[in-house]
């Protein structure tokens, strides 16, 4: 094989790691889901995704699947294999023992645990090691991991449904359906990916949602559910308040939020995250902060205008995910995200585009 024939097996079957990573995205707690496979004279031999819940990752699992063949094969990791002794051993001296001859890696391990000593394990045990295959790729799916790792801050994902004339809802209505039924299917897949699913009190108490994933087979996949309820007026009845026993219910208020209503939703189940105010209403940097700290790492944001505006104007929004539906808005009773186009050129570059059903889906992270 010339090297760009192993280049481009590097290409693929790292791509497949990625694509298979991709099934516990959302899933693995604190932990990133890093995907794994094992491959010998071309052919997969092994397969391993980080378990539900984080352990054992997926390494450990490529290995057992592979079992003695593993021997002289290439490894194929979207993460730097772990140098830590954790709840399970090191990877990396997995792999070692499995006697794999080469390890090809997407991405560097922030965790210092880990960053750059999993490598040199495997360089002690004379294996080839090739970094950077396909890393921005992998790098993506990471995105919330690695940014929570490196900046102690979770992913902030931005979720628009916006007519075609950019209306994201009509005054005095509550929930307008704006994004068809795919559209929707999509955004509950998105919200079982997350950790944390994100609205202003405003559109707790308009649409009295439940913010759960309802695809068949994806219920128990609802991430915390956290209102941004500056004085605490999330109504004990609320739908939210209601299933908090059984989904989380996180409300981020002020410091001086009332401490009766404090008292009432904790004993509801709710947990209340009291955060130092900033120019009267809630510090976001500071709640994603706090975010961080407790192992969020991802947070998408599903509502409304005002709280989109504040996340875009502290600019703490890394990626904008937007349903551009075919249907119009009359512009004298829509709502609109007030500098969204600007913010959009100004700041972010366009990631990835395609359709769900008539919608258009428009996907755009920073850096423009
Ligand atoms: C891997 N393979 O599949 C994953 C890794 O708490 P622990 O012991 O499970 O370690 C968590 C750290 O392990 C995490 O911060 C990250 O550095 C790494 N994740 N590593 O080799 C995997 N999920
Ligand atoms: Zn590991």
């Amino acid at each position: 094989m010339t090297a760009s024939d192993i280049a481009m097996d590097d290409q693929r079957f790292m791509a497949t790691a990625i694509r298979f990573a991709r099934r516990h995205k959302g899933l693995t707690g604190t932990n990133p889901s890093v995907g794994t496979i094992l491959v010998r004279d071309g052919v997969i031999i092994g397969r391993g995704v980080t378990a539900l819940g984080g352990r054992p990752h997926a390494e450990t699992q490529a290995i057992a699947e592979a079992g003695e063949a593993a021997r002289g094969a290439t490894a194929y990791v979207t993460l730097e294999p772990c140098a830590h002794h954790g709840k399970t051993p090191p990877c990396a001296e997995a792999l070692v023992r499995a006697g794999v001859a080469r390890v090809v890696v997407a991405t560097t391990d922030p965790d210092e645990r880990v960053s750059g000593k999993g490598f040199a394990i495997l360089h002690a045990a004379g294996i080839e090691v090739v970094t950077n295959v396909l890393s921005t790729e992998a790098a993506d799916d990471l995105a919330g991991y690695l940014m929570r790792s490196s900046r102690k801050r979770p992913e902030v994902t931005l979720k628009l449904a916006l007519s075609t004339n950019g209306m994201i809802g009509l005054q005095g209505e509550g929930q307008v359906a704006i994004s068809g039924v795919v559209s929707r299917a999509q955004a509950h897949i998105m919200r079982a990916q997350s950790d944390v699913i994100l609205i202003g009190i405003g559109t707790a108490l308009a649409d009295d949602p439940l913010l759960t994933c309802r695809l068949p087979g994806l219920e128990q996949r609802s991430p915390i559910r956290l209102v941004l309820d500056d004085h605490l007026r999330l109504p004990l009845t609320s739908r939210l308040v209601r299933s908090a026993a059984e989904i989380p219910v996180w409300i981020a208020c002020r410091e001086d939020a009332p401490e009766t209503r404090r008292e009432a939703l904790i004993n509801a189940g709710c947990r209340v995250l009291a955060n130092e105010s900033f120019e009267g209403r809630i510090s976001l940097p500071e709640l994603m902060d706090d975010l961080a700290a407790q192992g969020i790492a991802s947070v998408l944001v599903e509502g409304g205008a005002r709280i989109a505006e504040s996340f875009l104007d502290d600019d703490l929004v890394d990626r904008l995910a937007i349903f551009q539906s075919p249907n119009e808005i009359d512009a004298a009773r829509g709502i609109a995200v007030r500098g969204l186009s600007t913010h959009i050129s100004e700041k972010y570059k366009k990631l990835r585009q395609s359709h769900y059903g008539d919608d258009c889906y428009i996907e755009y992270v920073r850096g423009a």
